[in-house]
């Protein structure tokens, strides 16, 4: 079957085009090209076209989302709310063209009026309003939530900029702002009427009744209003839209008029850009207590206007508060919602009348959380000053909170002070600081994590005691990935292969990807699976070289690594064993090398100054090995800036291993695991997050494990850091590092990467020396599968075969059936799922 990609033909696509949709779908572009643009086709530039065409597409879109919101009102169906600090989106256009069925439509009108729908599609700009995996999961979500037709909101922040544009300036990261809406957005649409106050400092106080009730009544100090920005998200065969709701902050007097009459014209609009400062900017920087203070702002902010907004909507619908739990589900995507244990409680008791016990019962009904990370610094505490200047009521309201819940823990353990203090919601050790993770953990019925290892390490680490209190909260919900953006529409030339073995209904039901696995070691078959990953690597080389100015074969092993820039995560590991083998190379030059293409892409937070002196690393390794001739161009290095999710969608189809190394114990799940193996990559990793379902899925002799285990790394820890021993037992890693310390990468100054190699030797706190030698020896077997041919192709289409359970369809299924309690679209579904674990 020919392997064909866009915009030509996409695979969701019938194979004749109507002849009438075909016109009205021109007529239409047209009409908005000329109407809501302002320009004659003749002048129209690829943007306007865009835009044009995005605006078309999004009047099809909103008819659809009003029936889907018309009938699930009428049903009163229950609803669910997705809190998120991040939804990582990319781009909508494709996206939301293959999900309407309107995609080869699209492509032949444009064709007509002389455009080409990928030109158009380059135009628009990623939303990057997510800093990486927490984010994109909340995107993979919407997708999956819509496409099952379950009645969901998405809330967050309209950030005015997204994550930072990078760009690697002699080898280091700075940043710049990501003018995402600088040419505005299609896909929105402004609800000036949908505009809540959002209230903050203050103070309370308590007020008796005439019937001698106390209550407390808040006064704040200072008002912002949130106003609504929606996006629809449609589901695939267009049958179900949901809202993505983000809030944008304003000052409700824009302009002093006094003030700017007096000559003082900043001092007229600062009270604004303090409100404005909320939604300005994703993750400000939280060092300075400016930044701290502006993050727990954007907290409340988000938090308090998506709640009073639900809570209207129910009553609209409903009219009883005390059924919000029966009608509304609100998960927490991280900590960073929990205020909302708080600020449900403050609006059902403060404002809606409610007895607090009552209160109580119905926010823990309704919220739950989800937790991603490990990390302790992720899991967020405030000081309690900041807290009571920026919150008094929610303040008191967690004291109440907790003086029952330790009444609890007091009962289940009598007298156990470091118990009580281990569970309280006030941290007192490292100046008293409210515990958000707690929080969310009290205030929910159900905790989850998001791998199988995550969530019983959750149990025996950051939550263990809270589990001991609240037995049976904890459950897991392993991630997954929307198929129709990471298979369909990244990769139409495989998507196009596995249609002609396994039939259209794949692209319904991915549990069809196991009829692969009879084609697994058939030849023909797996030469026209070389030829499809071929092709895409083709396509990346051509934008490394474009970008880079690198020319790499298409024929080397393109070995990825794609994420945030973090020591957890292990570049290191990766620099220093591409430093071994390019020593390696150069002792040997006249081995038989498997040539190989070591691609690096992703973020450094801004202050984090540890991992940009990684990527610093990595950039100055890429210059001595891709300029040195005597390996003879064996071993490139690429680090490609601005990673994002549309850099994404070109890099894993081409991949062919997929490195996911981190320090077994530290990767919640990973989600880019999932993306590269469905595209038919290798994983090398570690027993770590769901690399551990995904070799137990696609079997353990297709996936190339190594390295310490989580409870081997929690022993060696505890041994101490120093890593003298790992290097004294391998000549590689002791070289690697001895050429780093003296300055071999970086002869403009032989001391910048001392430290690194300082930690290499005595603080090895993340076992990037520990775990060397075993990852070099599984780097060569990877070498010795790769020259196999056959072996390894087979390997890869098995990959693909076995990664039907890792689509985000089947993650919403469990969290709609086990968590939310709300019914979802049948499975279309050939054969039951098979399950890790
Ligand atoms: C990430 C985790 O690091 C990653 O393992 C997981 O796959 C992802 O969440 C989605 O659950 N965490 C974050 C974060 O992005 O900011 O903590």
């Amino acid at each position: 079957m020919p392997v064909q990609s866009l915009p030509e033909k996409n695979s969701s696509q019938p194979a004749h085009l109507d002849e009438l949709a075909l016109a009205e779908i021109k007529s239409a572009i047209l009409a908005k090209l000329t109407l809501a643009i302002g320009k004659e086709a003749a002048h129209a530039t690829k943007h306007d076209w865009y835009k044009a065409s995005a605006l078309a597409l999004r009047d099809r879109i909103v008819h659809r989302w009003l029936v889907s919101e018309k009938e699930s009102y009428d049903a009163g169906r229950k609803r669910v709310y997705y809190l998120s600090l991040e939804f990582l989106i990319g781009r909508l256009f494709t996206d939301s063209l293959n999900n309407m069925g309107l995609l080869a439509q699209f492509a032949a009108a444009l064709g007509d009026l002389g455009v080409g729908l990928n030109d158009l599609r380059k135009c628009e700009p990623d939303a990057a309003l997510g800093n990486g995996g927490l984010g994109r999961l909340a995107a993979c979500f919407m997708e999956s939530m819509a496409t099952l037709e379950i009645p969901a909101f998405g809330y967050g922040i309209r950030y005015d900029y997204g994550l930072f544009r990078q760009i690697i300036n002699h080898g280091w990261q700075q940043e710049f702002p990501d003018e995402w809406l600088s040419f505005g957005n299609p896909w929105e649409l402004q609800r000036p009427e949908v505009v809540y106050q959002v209230k903050f400092g203050g103070h309370v106080d308590q007020v008796t009744d005439g019937k001698g009730y106390t209550r407390a009544v808040w006064t704040p100090g200072e008002t912002v209003q949130a106003i609504a920005y929606d996006t629809p998200i449609v589901g695939w065969r267009g049958q179900h839209v949901n809202a993505l709701r983000l809030w944008s902050a304003r000052a409700p007097d824009p302009l002093l008029i006094d003030v700017f009459n007096t000559g003082d014209y900043l001092g007229a609009t600062a009270h604004e850009a303090r409100a404005e400062a909320i939604c300005k900017f994703l993750y400000p920087n939280d060092e300075s207590p400016a930044g701290r203070e502006l993050r727990l702002r954007q907290e409340y902010f988000f938090v308090s206007a998506s709640l009073q907004d639900l809570i209207k909507r129910h009553l609209d619908s409903d009219g009883q508060i005390r059924n919000l739990a029966k009608k509304a589900a609100i998960q927490l995507n991280d900590t960073h919602p929990s205020l909302a244990v708080a600020e449900l409680m403050r609006l059902l008791v403060d404002v809606h009348g409610l007895r607090w016990d009552d209160a109580w019962q119905i926010t823990v009904a309704t919220l739950s959380y989800t937790n991603h990370t490990l990390l302790p610094e992720a899991l967020e505490t405030w000081p309690l000053d900041l807290f009571q200047r920026t919150l008094p009521r929610h303040l008191e309201i967690i004291y109440r909170i907790n003086e029952a819940h330790l009444g609890l823990a007091e009962a289940r353990s009598p007298g156990d002070i470091e118990f009580r203090a281990s569970v309280s919601l006030i941290d007192e050790k490292a100046g008293r600081r409210v515990r958000m993770g707690h929080l969310a953990f009290i205030g929910s019925h159900r905790i989850n994590g998001v791998s199988a290892m995550h969530s019983d390490l959750m149990k025996e680490t950051v939550f263990h005691d809270l589990n001991f209190l609240y037995p049976g909260r904890i459950t897991n919900k392993t991630n997954g990935i929307t198929f129709r953006r990471w298979l369909t529409l990244a990769n139409p030339g495989l998507t196009d292969l596995i249609r002609s073995v396994a039939g259209d209904e794949v692209l319904d039901d991915p549990t069809r990807l196991e009829r692969l696995e009879a084609f697994a070691g058939d030849s023909a078959f797996q030469q026209q699976f070389r030829s499809v990953k071929h092709r895409n690597k083709v396509a990346l080389a051509r934008l490394i070289g474009e970008r880079n100015n690198i020319r790499i074969d298409p024929s080397a092993l393109f070995d990825v690594q794609i994420k945030r820039i973090h020591e957890y995560k292990r570049q290191l590991l990766n620099v220093l064993e591409t430093i071994a083998l390019y020593q390696a190379m150069k002792d040997e030059p006249n081995r038989d090398w498997v040539p190989r293409v070591k691609i690096f892409a992703g973020k450094a937070a801004a202050s984090y100054r540890y991992a940009k002196l990684i990527i610093k690393l990595i950039n100055d390794v890429a210059e001595v090995v891709n300029n040195d001739a005597s390996i003879g161009g064996k071993l490139k290095v690429v680090f490609l800036a601005d990673y994002n999710v549309s850099l994404a969608e070109v890099i894993i189809p081409a991949a062919d291993l997929s490195e996911q190394i981190s320090t077994a114990g530290m990767e919640a799940s990973g989600t880019g695991n999932m993306k590269l193996a469905l595209n038919g990559a290798l994983t090398i990793g570690t027993l770590d997050g769901a690399n551990i379902e995904i070799r137990d899925l696609v079997g353990a002799e297709n996936i190339a494990i190594f390295g310490l285990e989580a409870l081997e790394v929690v022993a060696r820890r505890a041994q101490g850091l120093d890593a003298t021993d790992a290097i004294n037992r391998s000549p590689q890693l002791a070289n690697a590092i001895r050429a780093i310390d003296s300055g071999v990468f970086s002869p403009d100054d032989r001391a910048r990467f001392a430290s690194v190699a300082h930690a290499l030797r005595h603080l090895d706190h993340y076992m990037v020396s520990a775990d060397f030698d075993s990852y070099y020896q599984a780097q060569r077997g990877i070498d010795a599968r790769w020259r196999a041919g056959s072996a390894w192709t087979r390997a890869g289409i098995l990959n693909v075969a076995r990664m039907a359970w890792f689509s985000s369809d089947r993650t919403i299924r469990e969290y709609a059936e086990e968590i939310w309690n709300v019914p979802t679209k049948p499975a279309t579904q050939s054969s039951p799922a098979r399950q890790a674990g």
